[in-house]
This record gives structure tokens, sequence and C-alpha cells, in this order.
């Protein structure tokens, strides 16, 4: 079989190109150890809905200007969508989803999540400034993904 010079090029161009992919993917595991975040716990996601605290989502005030906010990512809504702590608050978010890939992305903050049916992932926001932050779910989750929001209110 002949090939054509430049399709030679060209397929060792892509060979090489993928090579470099997987010795980057190599050294960022092997040489800076990166690796996915790991859950913050499992529950089967059919359970979800009848597991504590998921079964009472909400806002709990857990010590002096420390709350901890169990919120579930569903189709197509937060549970709970608004969020109202006093400013200098600790937040912990406890997220999971009963059903589908969700995102949550509060603005003007570094929390962005991937919530993942079943896992709990879990992160912490100082809120210092009264005001509001929009969250949005930031993974498409479906015809109704453009309704999924909700507010921080900092008072
Ligand atoms: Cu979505």
């Amino acid at each position: 079989m002949k090939i054509d010079r430049y399709e030679k090029i060209f397929m060792l161009l892509g060979v090489g190109i993928l090579a470099m992919g997987l010795i980057a993917i190599a050294i960022s595991v092997l040489h800076y150890g990166l690796h996915v975040p790991s859950p913050d716990g499992r529950i089967a996601p059919g359970d979800v809905r009848a597991t504590s605290p998921w079964d009472e989502p909400g806002v709990y005030e857990t010590g002096d200007g420390e709350y901890e906010v169990i919120m579930l990512a569903e189709t197509w809504r937060f549970v709970p969508d608004e969020v109202r702590v006093p400013a200098g608050s600790e937040v912990t978010f406890r997220m999971t989803s009963p059903d589908v890939v969700h995102g949550v992305l509060i603005e003007k903050t570094a929390v962005n999540v991937m919530i993942i049916p079943g896992q709990i992932a879990t992160v912490t926001h100082t809120f210092d400034e009264p005001g509001e932050h929009l969250f949005v779910c930031h993974e498409y989750c479906g015809t109704g993904h453009h309704l999924m929001s909700g507010r921080v209110v900092v008072e």
C-alpha cells in the first residue's frame, strides 16, 4: 500500500501531538500529583431525598457566624433557592443531586462545583460584604436548565 508523503507527515504529526498530550497527563499525575476531586461521601441517587440531612434541605446555623446549607440540585431547581446569612458568615454548602448531573456557580465567589448524582460536594465560602450573589446551574441538565438559579443574600 502506497501512502502519500504528505499523508505520512500528517499521521506522524497526529501521533506526535497525541503522545505529547499523554506525556503531559503522565507528568501532571506522577510528578505534580494532580487528581480529580474525591467525593465527600456517596448516597444511592434514588435514596437522596429520604436520607438525612438531604430529606430536610435548608440553611442551618452550626456555630457563631457559621452556617451549613444542605442543598439539593434537582431538575430543574435548587432547594433551597434562597440562602440568607449575615455578613461575615462562613457558609459550608453540602450539595448533591438525586437525578442528573448539575453544577453550581455562585457569582463573585470561587464557588464552582459539579453536582454529581449521589456524590456529596462540600465547599465553604466566607461572605464578608452585604449584598446578593446569584447562583446558577452551569452544567446543561435538560430542557429546564435555564430555570435553575437562586441567590445568596448577605444581610
Ligand atoms: Cu443545569
